[in-house]
């Protein structure tokens, strides 16, 4: 007990005298540019530095990318800026240094696993201290905060971030720094709490019905994936489902007592089909001061509208957002929500009409170049639980510009995660077999390959899943 709270206690030393010296050098700097991811992250993460860079009276610049790779380089500036890699960079540091960028004008803040470089780059990385459920958008809100102790309205997008980054997702809510994160949000007053709430996407633009029928974590038998069979569940209760006008509720304009008898009959079905009711309910953030009714209403959603923008080229529109711009850039926004949408409903028609191939231990499809590389990890995601949700999901799709990649995207669940599976392995193991490249999380990673390589790669991810649900069952006796 004494030697883990010492421990913790050097570990959260060494954690803010790495964010202080973050903060002492973009306070130092003269100009900045900041190189960001395009999710909802990267998007949240440059909006809480960008911000906090200006307020300090800094002239800041930002330049978005979709990977850090040797073309995107090629937009990063030769210029005497600090140049500041955002949600990303720990792991291509090798491509920064080849870039010929000195350390004196690098400042590298993520939270990805670190690539070991000749040259000694400026970091602050959650990681390195142990910190594995907090995103880039927490780790620069921290920096932030060190710049100036007052910039705590800036916690409401990393939150934001952290959910966008389904940092939120394995034990219902934000935890240990992240979710000290959220209570600066709720003295600032920008961020609600809600502890126990229901765990489903949509609660605040989705009719309730529609919120269930689409939700599938934690999947309900005769509820989920069929939004009719939820609406007859529903009107079995005595509760109200529409407004005086005859508009559908959203789950956040529901009473309290009649969510209190939704998630109990919602409890008892998952009891009566032998499954386990942990996941039901979920703590969630919502945003007092954006308007009901809207994305911008609740972090999940927000973030939803932000990886929206970054997958469809408009990720400047999202920081736009994110700094408190409505009209024009929301309305834009909301398009690519909507376009969004239907291009993944069109990708899961397509799965689940061609069908996956099935292995021993994962699935898999080859979407080729039928949809955008940047969408297809999404629609694994979600046809994930209505296909053989015990084997993970993979997606192989072309990059259009470039022919000689092929991008890998996996998705599992918690299920098989608590049971060994962990797809980070798993792509960066198979993919550097391979001469690729591949990482991310347990639940949810990616890779590039080279093309022709597919069969062997996809035999090998998997070998390696065999042996991770193999070895996790050893360790449960
Ligand atoms: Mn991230």
């Amino acid at each position: 007990m004494v030697y883990w709270y010492s421990q913790r206690t050097t570990m959260e030393m060494g954690f803010n005298r790495d964010l202080r010296r973050a903060a002492d050098r973009i306070t130092d700097a003269g100009t900045v540019t900041i190189i960001s991811h395009i999710d909802a992250d990267g998007i949240s993460t440059e909006a809480i530095l960008a911000q906090a860079i200006a307020r300090e009276e800094i002239p800041v610049e930002s330049i978005f990318v979709r990977q850090l790779e040797p073309m995107a380089m090629r937009h990063v500036p030769r210029d005497d800026s600090l140049k500041i890699f955002a949600d990303l960079g720990a792991g291509q540091q090798n491509l920064i240094e080849e870039h010929g960028l000195s350390a004196d004008e690098v400042l590298i803040i993520d939270h990805h696993v670190s690539q070991p470089c000749g040259t000694d780059y400026q970091q602050v990385n959650c990681l390195d201290y142990g910190i594995t459920r907090m995103s880039a958008a927490g780790v620069a809100y921290l920096v932030a905060k060190m710049i100036d102790p007052t910039s705590i309205d800036l916690a409401k997008l990393a939150v934001i971030g952290n959910v966008g980054d389904m940092m939120a997702r394995e034990h219902c809510g934000l935890v240990g720094p992240a979710r000290e994160i959220v209570q600066d949000g709720v003295e600032y007053g920008n961020v609600i709490v809600r502890e126990r709430d229901l765990n489903c996407y949509g609660v605040s633009t989705r009719p309730l019905h529609i919120c269930l029928g689409y939700n599938d974590d934690p999947y309900i038998d005769g509820i989920s994936n069929s939004p009719n069979a939820a609406l007859q569940f529903l009107e079995r209760l005595d509760v109200e489902l529409k407004n005086p006008q005859g508009g559908w509720l959203v789950w956040e304009e529901v009473t309290f007592d009649d969510k209190r008898t939704i998630i109990s009959a919602l409890t008892q079905q998952l009891i009566a089909h032998g499954r386990e009711v942990d996941r039901l309910l979920s703590e969630t953030y919502i945003f007092p001061d954006e308007p009901e009714r809207t994305p911008l209403r609740n972090a999940s959603e927000y973030a939803t509208l932000l990886n929206a923008c970054g997958r469809w080229a408009k990720p400047k529109v999202g920081a736009r957002i994110c700094r408190g711009e409505r009209g024009e850039a929301y309305r834009e926004a909301g398009f690519m929500l909507a376009h969004h949408r239907s291009v993944i409903r069109d990708l899961l028609t397509y799965i689940l009409d061609t069908g996956v191939a099935e292995l021993s231990h994962m699935q898999y499809i080859n979407t080729a170049d039928r949809f955008p590389d940047t969408i297809v990890g999404i629609g694994a995601g979600m046809a994930l639980s209505k296909l053989d949700w015990r084997k993970p999901i993979m997606v192989l799709a072309a990059l259009v510009d470039e022919p000689d990649v092929t991008k890998i995207s996996m998705r599992t669940n918690q299920w098989a995660v608590a049971r060994g599976v962990d797809l980070q392995e798993a792509l960066a193991l198979a993919s550097a077999e391979v001469g690729g490249a591949g990482g991310g999380h347990k639940i949810a990673a990616g890779a590039f390959i080279p093309r022709g390589r597919e069969e062997e790669f996809v035999d090998s991810v998997n070998r390696i899943l065999e042996r991770q649900f193999a070895t996790a069952g050893q360790d449960d006796s």
